[in-house]
């Protein structure tokens, strides 16, 4: 599928000609003589020849488009994590070394170049950085593959840590310009909210007439998606709402200043601002905005493509087009489709819900119950008066057809409903509206099939696929690993690198039992855990001991995710260490970042908890080099890509049956680090990739799970009262240990008063254990980098390109 037009005009082709364009261009960006050219010019320049190269070849990519001769992918996302994208292009132009080398020479700081990019933060986490992986990974494996979003004005805020407690601040990521994107004013859309629906007749057929409606103007920024050092260059297009009038004249004309004001920043509050909640649903009115938003924009510059390329008809759209939505947020493209070719394309009911469903695949990431979006009714009809008739009638069909088929199954029909309990069941609409649902890991599928959407699933067993998430080598292993990169070249040759041949690293094997390889690995992850240090020394004044375990858990946080157990141990170990300071422990250095929902009071306590044993810890003489804790504030993709090399152990310990996949376990174990964790997500996958011996596994799983949950049984109050240790630690969280003000009844509370919902205290004694074996085997250096060799190894089946590869055969079948 690699593109190999020959048209494209490559503009630098040699290290002197990249040479003389860099310093014109600093020139021509600072007004000054390259000598005097500061970090920001240099960034700019490089930025634009980048930009320059990568252009030439969209242009010829977005013509080959037009001519609709391939089938074309379309990820629907109300998030696309893609991090810094300046050194990811230069890496897959293939202009990594002439870049590295010219600047070297020049006395320019590639480093401090690179970190004047801001890192886009337009998602919360796994979901949104998926996308931004999967886009590298369809690029780069030659599929024509575009993502759709919203450009939020201010992405996921920023965190500080004052006081021991998380502090949100505005992300002006645009404050400086964005040079990578270009703003397409001639296709901008409308999309129209309120107003009133009237039926006509015309030519003896009904028309809906959608009026008095408000328009808002939808105006895209398109970004390249440039392929690893191929000819393919995809796109991903942002959204960003504006007033259909810049200023509403007439209104302004007749003295109502204010009110065009208003009416200005209504509609630019649509693409203000990112939802900072990964999981929790709010239902409120801006957040169904956005969803309609960008389905609505998006639907309609397809649509009208593919008409024009096709003389003006929707026949055959959907051996065309997949739309694929990521999550339920842009589920609206089910009903705004069958708008589009019912109303505004006559086609018969039938006929287009047929197109409608073979055009539509649809992802879920979870199946906590507070994620699963549910929108009032009365607030999707006056939003979206067309919309909601549209749902309301794909709900009766189905009803209708359901109570057909299964006469003697009415309460379970009705449980399948859209439309109930005055709400849109938003998981319903996208799996009635589309021919493929998947999950993101085996065992979430598996989830999804027997629980979740069990009714579902005995209705349309075929509609039931299960795709494992993977991540991008090229970003989370070759860009931010280059010394791994390197060994694993010079070890087994450079094939593994190519695009959807990662498993080829399984060549490695051999290796893992080799003395001389294994040095070379543990060296570069001394030099990797180096480099982190070095940063937290920098940003935090924290001297990490770089002969300690580098421990690392980094992800949102959240009750689940249990960080609670994690630190729960650190204090055990630091009473275990004040009673004998002398007691012989490997010393470890416990690593934590994340950002909690700022409304989540909870999340937010338990990273105060972490600051304050951090504080306690790190202070007390008696535990000397030992033991560490650090809470790296701020986490996103450019301090993961800093963190993930230098991790050795990886905590993936959520409760079994919780964690969709996880896609951080993954780039933990690609750089070498061994997972320890529950048997939740893909960690399941990961222990049959690198067999039970080169992982650390404990706790419940995710049936024992199940049991007590619906049948009852735990009560974590007797998990306490049989464990000292707990009842040392649990005091400790509420009588004063940790400084007078520095109290954690609401943590204590949730623990003994109210069950330990997600068995913390439970998995207390076998997390306890696995760390100590996990410490008992890092004495044995060679186990350990065998162990780290077999995990890199078999990494290879986490790459996104294998996930790309699995859509294209299971859902969208392009080929
Ligand atoms: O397990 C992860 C998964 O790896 C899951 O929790 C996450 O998606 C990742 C990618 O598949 C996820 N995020 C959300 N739901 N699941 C979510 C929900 C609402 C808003 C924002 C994000």
């Amino acid at each position: 599928m690699a593109i190999t037009d020959k048209n494209t005009k490559h503009k630098v082709k040699t290290k002197e000609a990249f040479r003389k364009a860099f310093i014109k261009k600093v020139e021509e960006v600072s007004g000054e003589d390259f000598s005097e050219s500061t970090t920001r010019h240099q960034y700019e320049a490089l930025a634009e020849l980048v930009m320059e190269e990568i252009t030439a070849e969209w242009a010829v990519n977005n013509s080959r488009l037009h001519k609709m001769e391939e089938k074309q992918i379309y990820f629907f996302s109300i998030e696309f994590l893609i991090g810094r994208l300046l050194k990811a292009y230069v890496n897959n132009l293939g202009w990594d070394t002439m870049v590295e080398e010219t600047l070297d020479e020049l006395g320019v700081d590639y480093e401090a170049l690179q970190a004047e990019e801001h890192d886009p933060a337009l998602g919360n986490g796994g979901l949104g950085r998926l996308m931004a992986c999967f886009l590298d990974s369809t690029a780069a494996l030659g599929f024509p593959g575009h993502g759709n979003g919203i450009r939020y004005k201010y992405g996921l805020f920023e965190q500080k840590i004052i006081n021991n407690e998380q502090v949100e601040v505005a992300d002006i990521w645009l404050k400086n310009g964005y040079p990578f994107e270009i703003v397409k004013p001639d296709k901008a859309v409308v999309v129209k909210y309120n107003g009133d629906v009237r039926m006509e007749e015309v030519n003896g057929k009904m028309q809906f007439i959608h009026e008095n409606y408000d328009p808002v103007l939808a105006v895209p920024y398109d970004i390249p998606v440039k392929g690893y050092r191929n000819d393919t260059v995809n796109s991903l297009r942002l959204w960003s709402a504006k007033p259909v009038e810049d200023f509403d004249l007439s209104t302004f004309n007749q003295g109502h200043f204010l009110k065009a004001m208003q009416r200005k920043s209504e509609a630019e509050s649509i693409s203000q601002i990112l939802y900072p909640s990964d999981h929790g649903f709010e239902g409120k009115l801006l957040r169904l905005k956005q969803e309609y938003f960008f389905v609505c924009a998006g639907l309609k510059r397809i649509v009208r493509r593919y008409k024009k390329h096709n003389h003006g008809s929707m026949d055959g759209f959907p051996d065309k087009i997949c739309i694929h939505i990521n999550d339920t947020h842009p589920a609206l493209c089910v009903p705004e489709l069958m708008r589009i070719l019912v109303d505004e394309e006559g086609y018969d009911w039938d006929i287009a819900w047929d197109m409608t469903i073979k055009s539509i695949s649809f992802t879920n990431h979870t199946v906590l119950p507070e994620a699963l979006e549910k929108w009032p009714i009365d607030m999707v009809q006056k939003l979206l008066p067309r919309v909601y008739q549209i749902i309301e009638e794909i709900n009766r069909r189905f009803i209708n057809d359901m109570n057909w088929f299964y006469p003697e199954q009415v309460d379970r029909n009705y449980s399948m409903a859209i439309l109930k309990d005055g709400q849109v069941h938003m998981a319903h609409l996208a799996i009635i509206g589309s021919h493929s649902v998947n999950g993101v890991a085996e065992l979430h599928s598996k989830i999804l099939r027997e629980e979740t959407f069990k009714d579902f699933y005995a209705v349309f067993p075929d509609r039931f696929t299960s795709v494992t998430n993977g991540v991008t080598q090229r970003r989370f292993m070759m860009g931010s690993n280059p010394g791994l990169k390197t060994l694993l070249d010079d070890t087994i040759g450079t094939d593994w690198k190519k695009p959807g041949n990662m498993c080829s690293l399984e060549a490695l094997l051999p290796h893992a039992e080799d003395a001389a390889f294994c040095k070379k690995l543990a060296d570069i992850k001394r030099a990797n855990k180096e480099r982190l240090a070095k940063y937290i020394k920098e940003t935090q004044g924290i001297i990490l001991n770089p002969d300690s375990i580098f421990d690392v858990q980094v992800k949102r946080i959240h009750e689940y995710k249990r960080q609670l157990l994690n630190i729960l141990h650190v204090i055990l170990t630091y009473n275990q260490l004040r009673s004998n300071p002398n007691a012989d422990i490997v010393p470890k250095t416990y690593i934590l970042a994340g950002k909690a929902a700022p409304s989540y009071v909870y999340a937010k306590e338990v990273i105060r908890l972490i600051n304050v044993v951090a504080d306690r810890v790190n202070n007390d003489p008696l535990v000397k080099d030992k033991l560490k804790v650090v809470f790296v504030p701020n986490f996103n993709v450019s301090v993961a890509e800093i963190i993930y090399p230098a991790a050795e152990i990886s905590e993936q310990i959520s409760t079994a049956g919780k964690e969709a996949s996880g896609t951080g376990n993954m780039k933990f174990m690609m750089n070498g680090a061994l997972t320890l964790g529950t048997m939740d997500g893909a960690n399941v996958e990961i222990a049959e990739a690198v067999g039970m011996d080169n992982i650390f596994t404990f706790g419940l799983s995710d049936t024992e799970v199940y049991n007590y949950n619906t049948h009852g049984g735990y009560r974590s109050l007797e998990v306490y009262e049989s464990d000292s240790r707990l009842q040392e630690i649990l005091g400790q969280l509420i009588n004063g240990f940790f400084g007078e003000s520095a109290g954690f009844q609401m943590i204590y509370d949730s623990l003994l008063l109210h069950n330990d919902t997600y068995f913390v205290l439970k998995d207390f004694a076998p997390y306890v254990d696995i760390q100590d074996i996990a410490s008992n085997v890092y004495r044995d250096q060679k186990q350990w980098q065998k162990m780290s060799a077999i995990n890199i190894a078999h990494s290879g089946i986490f790459s996104s390109d294998r996930s790309i590869e699995d859509y294209e055969k299971r859902v969208w079948k392009v080929k």
